[in-house]
C-alpha cells in the first residue's frame, strides 16, 4: 500500500511484510503564533525520528503590510525558539527569508521539506486565522500524505466547548461566559462564590489618572546581535512599510517576555484596575501588561499569566479589583472573541450592520491630524506596534464607527498596525466591539462616545486645537458633531436598542436647526477629509 496515496488515512501495520521506516516519521509545522514549546504539534515529538519545520516566509508579512516591528517581534521570536529547541537536541529545519530557495509562502516551504526529508506525515497545530486553516486544509491533498492539524489547546475553552455554550443562545454575553470560565478554572472561587462576594469591579475601576501622578517606567530588553540581524533584514525587505522600526521595545525571547510579566506583576498589576480606562499624554502603557504580542505568539501561556496575577492577590501584593479586572481580560475576553470568531466565521467578517462604507482618513497611517487624542494614539502606535485598549477601543475605534468607515478598511488597519494582530482576536474586536457591524452578536451596543468620554478619562483635550465643550461651530470638537451625527445616520437601525435609549431621547428633543448644523459639520469634515 503506498502511504503518500491515502491523505488521512491512519494505516496498521497488520501484515508480515514490514515495509521501510522512513527516515523522518513526522515533519512538525510549527507557525510564527505557535512558539510554545508544549504546543499540541510538539507534544509527542520523537527527536530521533521527526523534523520540525519553521519558515520565515514574505507572503506572511505582506498579506496585510505589517507593521515593521510586529514582522521582526515574530522573526526574531522565531529564531529564538527554533534554537531553544535546538539545545533541547530537537531537529529544526529553519527556513530564513533571505534564503535564496525560499518560495515565500508556507505551502511552498512545506513541499520543498517535504522533498528534503521524505516525512510519513505532516502535524501541526490549528492556525489563528481561516485564511491559514483554508491552505492547511489543501496540505493532504497536495502532499499525498497524512495531515493532522491538531487543536490549539492553549486556550482555557476549547472551540467544542465554546460551540456548546453558545448553541441557541440568541445572544452571546462576555459577562455569563467569563462567570463560567470562573467556575471552571477555580480563579478567584472561594466555594461557589466569587471571591469578594461579586463577579465585577468595574465600579472602582474608572478612574483618570491624578494630575502629577508618575506612572512606573516599563523597561525595555535589550537588544543582541541576533535582534540585531532580524532588524537589519525587516529594514532591508520591508522598510516602506508602516511604523518605526527602532527603537524597538519587544522582549523576543521566553525569558523576556517572563521578565515583563514578572515586572508587570511587581510593579503595575496593584493599579490596573483603578486606571485601566485612563489615557494620559506620552504615557504609552499606563498601568496595562504589554504583553499582548508575547501571549498570542506563545511566549507566554494565558495560565502562567492568570497564576502570576492571582498569586499576587493571594500575597497581598495586588487587590481584588485590579487583579479581577485584568483576569477578566484574559480569562473573559480573551478567551470569547475566540470563540466568537471560530463559531461564527468565515460568515463574521462579511456582515455590515450599520452599511458603513466610508474610506480610512489618510490620517490614520500619517498622524497628521488637528485631533489630538487622535495624533497621540496614532503616535504610540507608529513608535511601538501598541496602543492599550482604550486608545483601541475609545480614540481609533470610536472615531472609526462615527465616521462610519467601511469594516474591512479599518480592519486591516488594525491587523496591520499591531505586534498582538492576528485575525482570531483581532477581528471581532474590531468587527463586532468596535464597529458593531455584527449586529450585536458580540456587543449589545456600540460603544459610541462624544468628546466629554474622552475628556474624562484622559488629559488630551487640554492641549487640542479643537473645543470639546462645543458640538458645532468653529473649532468644535469632531466627536461630538460625529457622534450626533452617527446616531441621526443610524436612527433606523439603533433607535430601538434599550442601551441608547436615553441619547436617543436627547436627540428626540433636539430642535431641528440643531439637527441640521450638526448634519452639516459632520458633512463638511468628510468633505474636507475627502472621506
Ligand atoms: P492589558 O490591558 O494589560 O490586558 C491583559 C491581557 O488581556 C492582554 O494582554 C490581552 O491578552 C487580554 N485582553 C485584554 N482585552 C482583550 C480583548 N478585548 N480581546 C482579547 N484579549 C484581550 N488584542 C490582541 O491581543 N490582539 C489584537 O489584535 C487586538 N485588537 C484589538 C482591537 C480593538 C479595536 C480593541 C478595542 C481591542 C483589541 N485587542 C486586541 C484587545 C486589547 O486592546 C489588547 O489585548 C491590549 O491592549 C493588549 O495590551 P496589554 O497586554 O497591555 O493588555
Ligand atoms: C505575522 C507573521 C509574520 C510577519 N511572519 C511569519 C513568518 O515568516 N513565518 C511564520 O510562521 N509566521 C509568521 N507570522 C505569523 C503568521 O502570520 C500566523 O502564524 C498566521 O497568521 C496564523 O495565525
Ligand atoms: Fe479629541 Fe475632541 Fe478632545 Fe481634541 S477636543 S482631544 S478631538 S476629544
Amino acid at each position: 500500500m503506498n502511504r503518500r496515496r491515502r491523505p488521512g488515512v491512519t494505516i496498521r501495520e497488520t501484515s508480515f511484510y514490514n515495509p521501510p521506516v522512513p527516515m523522518i516519521q513526522t515533519l512538525r509545522f510549527v507557525l510564527g503564533d505557535q512558539l510554545t514549546r508544549n504546543v499540541a504539534s510538539l507534544r509527542d515529538l520523537d527527536p530521533a525520528r521527526d523534523v520540525v519545520l519553521m519558515a520565515e516566509v514574505v507572503e506572511e508579512a505582506t498579506y496585510v503590510r505589517h507593521h515593521k516591528q510586529k514582522i521582526a517581534f515574530v522573526l526574531a521570536a522565531m529564531r529564538g525558539f527554533a534554537k531553544a529547541l535546538e539545545k533541547e537536541g530537537i531537529r529544526v529545519d529553519y527556513v530564513k527569508l533571505d534564503d535564496p530557495a525560499n518560495t515565500q509562502s508556507f505551502t511552498g516551504e512545506l513541499k520543498r521539506a517535504i522533498a528534503r526529508h521524505k516525512p510519513a506525515r505532516i502535524v501541526a497545530t490549528e492556525p489563528g486565522e481561516y485564511r491559514v486553516l483554508d491552505m492547511m486544509r489543501a496540505w493532504a491533498g497536495m502532499s499525498g500524505l497524512p495531515v493532522e492539524i491538531r487543536d490549539d489547546d492553549r486556550f482555557f475553552c476549547s472551540r467544542a466547548e465554546f460551540a456548546a455554550w453558545a448553541k441557541d443562545r440568541k445572544s452571546m454575553r462576555m459577562e455569563f461566559f467569563y462567570r463560567e470560565m470562573r467556575r471552571k478554572t477555580g480563579y478567584l472561587m472561594q466555594g461557589d462564590a466569587p471571591a469578594g462576594a461579586t463577579w465585577n469591579f468595574d465600579s472602582q475601576n474608572r478612574k483618570a489618572l491624578p494630575r502629577g501622578h508618575r506612572v512606573a517606567v516599563r523597561r525595555r530588553p535589550a537588544a543582541g546581535p541576533e535582534l540585531r540581524a532580524v532588524l537589519d533584514l525587516v529594514a532591508a525587505q520591508f522598510g516602506d512599510h508602516f511604523g518605526d522600526l527602532e527603537p524597538f521595545v519587544w522582549a523576543t525571547t521566553r525569558e523576556g517576555a517572563l521578565a515583563a510579566l514578572r515586572e508587570f506583576v511587581a510593579e503595575r498589576l496593584h493599579l490596573f484596575g483603578d486606571y485601566q480606562d485612563a489615557m494620559k499624554s506620552g504615557e504609552d502603557f499606563i498601568y496595562h501588561a504589554a504583553i499582548s504580542p508575547y501571549l498570542n505568539a506563545g511566549l507566554l501561556t494565558a495560565r502562567e499569566v492568570c497564576d502570576a496575577a492571582v498569586n499576587a492577590w493571594r500575597d497581598g501584593t495586588a487587590p481584588l479589583n485590579a487583579v479581577e479586572g485584568f483576569l477578566r481580560q484574559i480569562l473573559g475576553w480573551r478567551e470569547f472573541v475566540r470563540g466568537i470568531y471560530w463559531t461564527r466565521m468565515p460568515d463574521y467578517a462579511a456582515t455590515n450592520f450599520l452599511d458603513a462604507t466610508r474610506r480610512l482618513p489618510d490620517f490614520f497611517w500619517t498622524g497628521e491630524t488637528k485631533m489630538n487624542c487622535l495624533r497621540e494614539t496614532i503616535g504610540v502606535t507608529r513608535r511601538t506596534a501598541y496602543a492599550h485598549h482604550i486608545q483601541r477601543l475609545m480614540v481609533a475605534g470610536n472615531f472609526a464607527l462615527l465616521a462610519g468607515v467601511a469594516p474591512a478598511e479599518i480592519e486591516e488597519w488594525y491587523l496591520i498596525v499591531y505586534a498582538d494582530a492576528y485575525e482570531w482576536v483581532e477581528l471581532p474586536n474590531v468587527h463586532g466591539m468596535v464597529l458593531h457591524a455584527d449586529g450585536g452578536v458580540l456587543g449589545s451596543k456600540p460603544y459610541a462616545a462624544s468628546g466629554a468620554y474622552i475628556d474624562r478619562m484622559s488629559d488630551y483635550c487640554g492641549k487640542c486645537a479643537h473645543d470639546r465643550r462645543k458640538r458645532t461651530g468653529e473649532g468644535a470638537c469632531p466627536f461630538n458633531f460625529l457622534y450626533w451625527n452617527f446616531l441621526i445616520e443610524n436612527e433606523s437601525k439603533l433607535t430601538r436598542n434599550p442601551r441608547l435609549a436615553m441619547p436617543y431621547r436627547a436627540l428626540l428633543a433636539m430642535q431641528p436647526a440643531e439637527r441640521k448644523a450638526l448634519r452639516m459639520a459632520a458633512a463638511e469634515f468628510f468633505a474636507a477629509l475627502g472621506i
